[in-house]
Formats: C-alpha cells, structure tokens, sequence
C-alpha cells in the first residue's frame, strides 16, 4: 500500500504542477552529462544491441509520446509510460495517437519492426530526436518500454528534488523472448497475501518481462478463493486463524481476483489460478465433512507438514466439488492456463492418483482452459495439452522425459534453482532450505533445456519461479526472496542461451539497486554482486 499510495499522490503533484514545469524549464535541457549506462545494460539482457554514441538521446519538457493513430492498446501502452515518467521528470510528455510531430518524441508504433521480434519482442531506436520502439503487438510495446526504463538513469524510479538529465544511450536494440512463458508463483495459502501486495508483485515483475502469474490459492493451511457453491470454504476455510500457526488468514472475492487480472493484464501479465488437489486439501477437508471419505471433517491445520492429505478418490461427491471449483474459477479466468497442483500426494495411492488426475483433467478442458499441474501429472498420462510444471532437485525423471516425448509441453522450476522460498545461505532469516540454498549465482548458473535430460528447448514452454509462503508475511518478506534471484530466473526466460554470461549479469544486477532502493524494494544485498 505505501509505494502505492505515494506514487498515486506524487503523480497528481506531478500533473498538477506541468503547466509550471514547462515554462520553468529551458526548452534545451543542462549540457548532457556523459551517461555510463551503455544500451545492453538491461535486464533480462536483450538479444541484439548495437549503440551509436552519437545517438544519445535526452528527455525533455517538450517531448512527447507518439503512439500509432487509431490503436487504444499502443496508447494505452503510451499512457503507463507517461505514468511511469512523469513523477520524476516532471515533464508533461503528452500521449498524442498523430501520425507525425515535429517535436522530440518517443514513438510507440504498431508494426514496422525487424522481423524476429514476433509476437512478444521488440525493436527499440535511440536516435538525438527521440526514442522509437516498434512492434507486432502491444505487449511488445509494453516489453520495450520496461527495456526503455532501465535505460534512463536510475533516478526516473522517483520523484526528484535534484535535476537530473534524463539521458538515453543511442543505438537500436532488437529483442525477443527464448521462452514464451515466463512466469513467477506466490502461495496465498499458506500465509494470505492482499490485493495490493500482489500488485505491487506484479508491478515488480512486469518491470523483468515476466508474463504470467500463477497464484497458489488453496493448500492445506488455507482456502483464497471465493467459490460461491461451496461458501464456507473461504469464511471457514480462508478466515479467522487460518494460515501457518493461524496467522494468514484473508481470501480475495471474486471482484478481488477480477481486480488482480486485470490489473496484471493491463502490465501484460497473465494470471494463472491453482487449486491443489488431491493433496493439499486439508483446508477444504476441514470445512465440508463431505470431501471426506469417513464424512468426518478433519482438524483445521496451521503447520508446515506436507502430503498428509487427500480428497476421497471414489466418491461422486468429489467430481462434483472438483467441477464447481473449476467451473467457477474457469468463468472469472480469462487466460489460457488452470493449475490443478497434483503435488506430493503421498495420502493417495498411485493408482487412485492416476483415477483422479484422469478424471480431473477432462475438466479443465470441458471449461475451456489447458490443464497445467506440477510434474507428479505426468504419471497419469494425460492429453498432450497438459502442461508439467517441474519442481524436481534431479537431472532425471522419466515420467517427464516420456511426456516430453510425447509432446507435453513443460515449464522449468527446479526447486534447487528456482525456487525463491529457499534461504539464500544458512544465516537467511526468512524461507526454508529443503531443496538447497541458493545464492543469486546458482539462481542463475542453470539452463532450461539441459536441466532434465530428455527434456530439450523445445518441450520447454518456458521458466518459472515459485515463491511459497510458509515463512513469508508481508510485501518486504516477499521482495527479499524475490530480489535479486527473481531477475536471474527472469533472464533465463527471455535472454538467448548463448548470452548466459554471470560476470555480465551480476555487473547488471548491481546497476539495478538504486532503481530498487527509491522503489522501496527490500532487497538482499548479496555478497555475490558488485552493487551500485
Ligand atoms: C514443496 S514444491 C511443495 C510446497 C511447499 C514447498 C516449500 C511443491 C510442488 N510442493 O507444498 O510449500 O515445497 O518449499
């Protein structure tokens, strides 16, 4: 809530106070001081930088953002720039849908850009008289905007007391994502997270390219969601003493979630809601006697212990459950992707989880969505739409390797790289330490597609970095597992295998902390990086 409200605040200051802005400032800015940023100084790094010294481009009160006529999605794209520039700039930097001004301007253009940007990339051109980025759609406008921020001095991160010249290294950059699926994870259900934590989650990772949110809402401490046919299982199951050791309690409406797609949405992020089952269902087992086989319901549970629980296997009630939960989160989901979990089902026998996960799947699709859930699915054989995310600590794994084989797509998150629940060493105030400690290098130092062998690039939809919440409260416990590992997993989706380079990247890492500190971004200050 705090950066919130006072970007909202300083941006009515901001736009109360542009008129003066303009007259005040020479229309000519400061003698441009000599910027060190070079064009590839950002990160996830960008496929192809070339810089022109002479291109140096400098932000001023006359500059405008153009963006292509007739487009509402690039204007929009130009208006989240306006927002993002104006509290520290002060400049008005108008958002102006004209074919052509003959003022400095950054230009957001639909089209026209180099061919390889596809769907999601872009081209970015820094020349004295502006700023043009150009691409096939508006999230990649939106991923060269982002590449556009970091270019500009540290200090655009807040308003300003100092005047600072808002210079841009020349040159063009053409960029694109490896993997179209770049993701991060948060548990509500451990500990509930609220509105406004998430969106300043998602604000953080729109910053790193990062495309897709998936949301843990169910587990056996808690139950997020609101299911309006089984009622209890937020007010019971979400309320009062819920969470590890009873002190996580909260669940979002369905007005809330709806406020978090499209609050994702509009940073190009898509969410993706999970429901863990069989396991991991204590919280539901707990509220409705019924989920259970002997019709007992079970005691709330406020520890950390894992794979005790199970929905009852053979029983219709189950499906009906099942399918309403589905029905109801599939009708306020607009992305492609509903997360079944699936994970450490130790409470069901093998050949019940295959029943269920058999059964549950066909659901998935019967709402319109692709079934996605952790690896453990792959033992059911399912269509090969499904969707295997792998948390494993191995390099082998032949449920995987088959369903990779037969054409299931996967998304990377080993536990012992991805995983930023895992304390950073042994002195890690905060997170667990099961899968490994994991230091920003080894966050980094991985591939995707040699990680699990007879899993190759191209079964691989794409990375993703969980964060679990057993240890985790607030918006500073999440920012400091987060930060700096999530930009590291965040570079190994989008950055070229080729361009995997940790001197480069800790270099770029550590440029990026004055941005973090004026965001008020609580992050640790690994010995590991030469910060700035
Ligand atoms: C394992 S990883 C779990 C979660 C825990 C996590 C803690 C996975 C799919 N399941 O239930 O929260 O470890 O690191």
């Amino acid at each position: 809530m705090r950066r919130r409200h006072t970007v909202t605040r300083l941006l009515a200051a901001a736009v109360l106070t542009l008129p003066l802005a303009v007259s005040a400032a020479p229309a000519t800015a400061a003698p441009a001081a000599a910027s060190t940023r070079q064009l590839g100084d950002v990160i996830p790094a960008p496929v192809e930088t070339r810089p022109d010294p002479r291109g140096t481009f400098v932000l001023s009160p006359l500059t405008v953002i153009r963006t292509t006529p007739g487009s509402a999605a690039a204007r929009q794209v130009g208006r989240q720039l306006a927002d993002t520039l104006r509290p520290a700039t002060g400049y008005p930097l108008p958002v102006l849908p004209v074919p052509f001004t003959p003022l400095p301007e950054i230009a957001l253009l639909l089209g026209g850009a180099d061919a390889r940007v596809g769907q999601q990339g872009y081209q970015l051109d820094v020349t004295r008289r502006g700023v043009t980025i150009r691409a096939n759609t508006a999230a990649g406008l939106f991923a060269g905007t982002q590449t556009l921020r970091q270019l500009l001095p540290a200090q655009i991160e807040a308003p300003q007391r100092q005047r600072t010249t808002w210079t841009v290294p020349g040159g063009r950059i053409v960029d694109h994502p490896r993997f179209a699926y770049r993701g991060a994870m948060l548990d509500l259900a451990r500990h509930f997270h609220t509105v406004d934590e998430i969106k300043t989650y998602v604000d953080l990772l729109s910053q790193y390219k990062i495309n897709y949110l998936h949301l843990h809402l169910s587990d056996d401490q808690g139950w997020r969601i609101q299911i309006d046919s089984w009622p209890l299982l937020t007010t019971v199951g979400g309320g009062p003493g819920t969470g590890v050791d009873g002190v996580g309690p909260g669940f979002l409406t369905k007005a809330d979630y709806k406020a978090v797609v499209a609050y994702a949405a509009a940073r190009h992020i898509t969410i993706i809601p999970e429901i863990d089952m069989p396991g991991h269902t204590n919280a539901a087992q707990s509220t409705y006697a019924e989920l259970n086989c002997d019709k007992v319901a079970t005691p709330p549970r406020t520890d950390t212990a894992v794979g005790y629980s199970s929905l009852c296997i053979h029983d219709e009630l189950t499906y009906r459950f099942v399918e309403d939960v589905i029905r109801e989160l599939a009708e306020i989901t607009p992305g492609p992707y509903l997360h079944i979990g699936g994970d450490e089902a130790h409470a069901t026998s093998d050949e019940d989880y295959r029943t269920f996960v058999q059964r549950v799947l066909p659901l998935v699709s019967k709402y319109g969505k692709r079934a996605y859930g952790w690896n453990e699915i792959m033992k059911a054989d399912p269509a090969t739409d499904a969707v295997a995310q792998y948390w494993g600590t191995g390099t082998t794994n032949a449920d995987l390797a088959e369903a990779a084989a037969r054409g299931n797509k996967v998304v990377m998150s080993p536990a012992n790289k991805a995983y930023l629940d895992m304390k950073y060493d042994r002195d890690t105030p905060l997170g667990l330490s099961w899968a490994a400690y994991i230091e920003v290098r080894t966050a980094y130092d991985w591939d995707p597609a040699t990680r699990v062998a007879g899993v190759g690039e191209d079964a691989i939809l794409g990375v993703e970095a969980p964060l679990w919440s057993e240890t985790l409260r607030s918006i500073d416990d999440i920012e400091y597992m987060a930060f700096p590992r999530l930009p590291a997993i965040a570079e190994l989706g989008w950055s070229t295998a080729a361009s995997h380079d940790w001197e480069s990247f800790r270099t770029r890492l550590g440029e990026q902390a004055p941005r973090w500190r004026l965001q008020d971004v609580n992050f640790y200050p690994s010995p590991q990086v030469p910060w700035v």
